[in-house]
């Protein structure tokens, strides 16, 4: 039985919500279960593969117990466990589970006020026969909001697992004799957050041999389509991949098409018959009957049109071809101009009920940031939660950790290492920390980490508040979405970045592959106010350290050049940027 990473993610989820509704289990195990989920949820690998292959320590947040759930998952295609856990509590209850912002507890008293399905739970406030039940009526619209949510959902995948999907499907092809050139293209090599299916091209002078063997292409469950010179198939991850073949002399315009995006081909079609040439994915022609014009590449392509080459990430139609044809691109960053990643949890203890630590020590953090040639890195733990220390007692807590920070940095040379934190906004636009506490640090990101669903006045009103505070340098993850969980926050984003800009405030562009917030295009609304960004990866164990690639993807998206990322800067800009003293 074939048990894709989203069906996983699902059972797991389930046993956490049946522990919670059954009041079975502490909060330890819950929270092992809900981390092994999303565990499952962000891998790039196929969990069931990797079990195959008997590499299920891979995957982080596994413990010893729950692996050998999924061995007997994978074995049987069924956990004995997991059905005595689950027993008696009915089927509507993990339905209702999947509309955003349904628990564990609401769905079952859902269930219990005799809701069936997700159908009728929706006529059922349409008919105000649920509030009629006694709940809550401000509770049951958010409830339609968050169904409408969930049925907008497309399906689509997240970057970074596409990524290494592709790479797979690509060294596949490279063993073809036939093949003497492949790429991942379309909303892959546009580096779009979320991709639909993955396309490739091949370039070759057999087409049709590179079609067989592509259809042959290990996990493949079904062939879609099969021509002469492209074929699309599914994987049993129910990934699906488009391939088409080029010969090698216009093997420019077979990339060029399919890249995209559609729109920018559309666009790009009418301004080249002005100028009398025919696109199409076989090449470019004269219009009145000529051959076939060489384009070997790309480059040769685009100056075929008068113009340069747009980067891939910003070919959406939305002024590259001007941009292009006046000679006038931007020269949008790169990752190797990445200095620096100051959004990262180390494991140092906390004790807080909504944030867990990360899992690895600030040393081995620091260890990594070098390995990545980087000249500085923040270490920006989760203070302890405000419910549960005093104020004294946070303000001892970062004293404490001021100073173990002090002394790896005293012992630390090739790589300055800086003191940070990421607090929480509160629900009335306060900060989680005491601004005594703040002062010590060499940096703050604020965030807001709860109430995301507030109305576009009260969310604003919270990030303005921040936006106000001496001792905040950071916004992390301003909107706050979760890909295929969550939407962004809604707020008044133009007064959000005047405001940002005049008072010298960073908004991050955090690179954790579910976040990708800033989005691309508020990056580019951003850069038009002139915000400057601070591109981090939020890194929870060091190897998501190598998540940056993704973050620098969407500033290129959003149009955004290295003066505009501060972590690109040389070291003596960035400290004067952020007043640190040396
Ligand atoms: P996705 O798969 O939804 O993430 O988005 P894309 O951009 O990868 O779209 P896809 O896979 O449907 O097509 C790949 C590329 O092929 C697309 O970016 C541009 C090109 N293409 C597809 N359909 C059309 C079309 O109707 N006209 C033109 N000019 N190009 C197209
Ligand atoms: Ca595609
Ligand atoms: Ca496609």
């Amino acid at each position: 039985m074939e048990i894709s990473n989203s069906k996983l993610t699902k059972i797991l989820r389930n046993v956490a919500a049946a522990y919670t509704i059954k009041g079975i289990g502490n909060i330890f195990q819950i929270r092992a279960y809900e981390n092994a989920a999303d565990s499952v949820e962000r891998s790039t690998s196929e969990v069931q593969d990797l079990w195959e292959e008997d590499r299920l320590d891979e995957v982080p947040a596994l413990g010893e117990k729950i692996r050998q759930y999924l061995d007997e998952l994978f074995k049987t295609g069924r956990v004995k466990h997991f059905e005595e856990v689950e027993k008696g509590i009915p089927e509507v209850v993990f339905d209702l589970l999947n509309v955003p912002g349904v628990g564990p507890k609401t769905a079952q008293n859902l269930a219990n006020l005799g809701v069936e399905s997700i159908e009728d739970l929706q006529k059922q406030i349409k008919s105000g026969e649920l509030v009629k039940k006694d709940f809550s009526g401000k509770i049951a619209q958010n409830l339609m909001a968050g169904i409408r949510e969930m049925k907008s959902r497309t399906g689509r995948i997240l970057l970074p697992y596409a990524t290494a999907q592709a790479t797979k499907v690509v060294n596949y092809l490279k063993r073809s004799p036939e093949v003497i050139d492949t790429y991942p293209l379309g909303s892959l090599r546009r580096m779009v957050a979320t991709v639909g299916d993955l396309d490739f091209s091949a370039s070759s002078n057999h087409p049709a041999k590179v079609v067989e063997y592509f259809c042959q292409i290990p996990g493949v469950t079904r062939v879609i389509d099969k021509g002469p010179n492209k074929a699309t198939v599914v994987l049993k991850s129910g990934l699906q991949l488009d391939l088409l073949v080029g010969k090698p002399d216009s093997y420019g315009a077979l990339l060029q098409h399919f890249t995209g995006s559609k729109a920018h081909n559309i666009r790009l079609r009418t301004y080249a018959q002005e100028k009398v040439y025919s696109l199409s994915e076989y090449g470019v022609k004269r219009m009145e009957g000529g051959n076939l014009i060489k384009t070997e590449t790309e480059d040769e392509f685009y100056k075929l049109l008068g113009m340069d080459t747009p980067a891939p990430e910003i070919r959406e139609d939305t002024g590259e071809i001007e941009a292009a044809i006046a000679h006038k691109l931007p020269k949008l960053v790169e990752s190797k101009e990445i200095k620096g990643d100051l959004h990262l949890h180390s494991n140092y203890p906390i004790r807080s009920p909504s944030h867990g630590p990360g899992a690895d020590s600030i040393e081995e953090i620091v260890k990594k940031a070098k390995q990545l040639g980087y000249q500085f890195v923040g270490i920006s733990d989760h203070p302890p939660g405000f419910t549960t220390s005093s104020k004294d007692e946070t303000i001892n807590w970062v004293q404490k950790r001021t100073k173990s920070i002090q002394s790896i940095k005293r012992n630390t040379k090739s790589i300055r290492v800086l003191n940070g934190l990421e607090v929480d906004i509160l629900g009335n636009g306060e900060l989680s920390v005491p601004d005594e506490a703040l002062a010590i640090l060499d940096y703050c990101i604020a965030g807001i980490h709860s109430g995301h669903r507030g109305s576009k006045e009260t969310i604003t009103k919270r990030l303005m508040s921040v936006l106000e505070n001496p001792y905040v340098d950071i916004i992390s993850h301003p909107t706050n979405r979760l890909l295929n969980e969550r939407d962004s926050s809604d707020a008044d984003w133009d007064q959000i970045f005047k405001y940002a800009a005049r008072n010298k405030k960073l908004l991050e562009i955090n690179a954790f592959p579910n976040r990708l917030d800033l989005r691309d295009d508020l990056v580019r609304q951003a850069l038009k106010f002139g915000v400057k960004f601070i591109i981090n990866t939020d890194a929870h164990m060091v190897n998501q350290m190598d998540n940056m690639l993704f973050g620098v993807a969407v500033a290129r998206r959003g149009w955004a050049e290295a003066k505009d990322i501060v972590n690109t800067w040389d070291w003596t800009d960035f400290a004067k940027w952020f007043k640190i003293k040396e």
